[in-house]
């Protein structure tokens, strides 16, 4: 295979270790062969004292990585392949650890879409520099899946329930925003990111400082106090009673777009961000594959919701329960337990 035809793209340049997620037509949502060529990059330069960073960037211009191939394990869902879909939520949570125990800088270059699985391979490192043009979410629970990649640790350790707020409404922050949430570590113009490629193959990471500008006030500022008020509720209910009785537009909005989310998915979340954030990234990552094994094999809001969302896209799902108020609390819990 060609290096245009493969979809990691691991190159050695000067003391740097680059790996390019290149399946553009995806938005570099990452399959298992990339997650393999992924850990071969960690397994490569891990101990390669030659190698002094890894540089991460996603091919195409559009997106950093807009995920996991979800509609693949859809399709494996329905097929009743367990094996694979184990396979995949295994290999992909072992290379977020991997990453978070690489030792050395993983440096991120997230220009573009960011999603889910693309925040898995690069929060758990850093420095994480965001462009102008970045635009990252958690939006699993529009699918029916719920935080994972580790991200059960990264969101409850974010200031004053962003990270519920994120994972709950999937909300969408640009690169400004990313920094401020402190998803992103670095703001750098996209327009500066080849001269700082230039700078890190010198093998020296402070080159990031040197070309990190303040970026531009948050977005969410004004809703910062409401955030804080309202998902901090220990239930979802309790959280949409919160937003309506705060009487404002931004409120409402944030309640609507609960009320299209699984309900099954947001109760899932939200257990599992309060769990979270008692664990260890380990403990973490080992909660959510035991809940992939309930969520997507076994629940019916997991293939409705990609149906709806990414095959279809008639963005109507049909979720079971339909309503919030008719989630059994005991059933969530039970999905904990296997
Ligand atoms: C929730 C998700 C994902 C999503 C949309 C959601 C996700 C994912 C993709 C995606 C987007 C574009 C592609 C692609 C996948 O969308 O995980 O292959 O071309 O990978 O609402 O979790």
């Amino acid at each position: 295979m060609s290096d245009a035809d493969a979809t990691v793209v691991m190159r050695r340049e000067g003391a740097i270790g680059t790996v390019l997620m290149n399946r553009p037509r995806a938005l570099n949502a990452l399959d298992l062969g990339m997650i393999r060529g992924l850990q071969a990059a960690v397994d490569a330069w891990r101990d390669d004292g030659a190698v002094k960073l890894v540089l991460l960037e996603g091919a195409g211009g559009k997106a950093f990585c807009a995920g996991g191939d979800v509609r693949g394990i859809r399709d494996a869902a329905i097929a009743g392949d367990t094996a694979s879909i184990e396979a995949f939520f295994a290999e992909e949570y072992a290379l977020n650890r991997g990453i978070a125990r690489f030792g050395k800088p993983w440096v991120s270059f997230i220009d573009g879409v960011c999603m889910g699985g693309g925040i898995g391979v690069s929060v758990h490192n850093a420095p994480r520099i965001a462009t102008e043009n970045a635009l990252l979410a958690m939006p699993e629970t529009a699918i029916a899946l719920f935080p994972d990649v580790g991200t059960s640790y990264v969101l409850p350790r974010l200031p004053g329930e962003i990270g519920t707020w994120l994972a709950l409404t999937g909300a969408r922050l640009r690169g400004a925003d990313s920094v401020h949430a402190g998803l992103a570590t670095h703001f750098v113009p996209r327009a500066r990111l080849p001269d700082l490629k230039a700078a890190l193959a010198e093998g020296d990471v402070s080159a990031v400082g040197r070309f990190a500008e303040s970026p531009p006030p948050a977005s969410f500022h004004a809703h910062r106090d409401a955030i804080r008020r309202c998902f901090a509720a220990e239930a979802v209910p309790a959280i949409l009673r919160a937003l309506e009785a705060e009487g404002t537009d931004w409120a409402a909005e944030q309640a609507a777009i609960l009320r299209r989310m699984s309900p099954t998915s947001l109760s899932v979340s939200l257990e599992l961000l309060r769990r979270g954030a008692e664990a260890t990234l380990d403990e973490c990552l080992e909660m959510e594959l035991a809940l992939t094994r309930v969520v997507v094999n076994r629940h019916p809001d997991f293939r409705e919701g990609v149906r709806a969302v990414l095959v279809d896209k008639d963005n109507k799902p049909s979720w079971s329960p339909p309503r919030i108020e008719d989630v059994d609390p005991a059933a969530i819990r039970a999905m904990f337990v296997g």
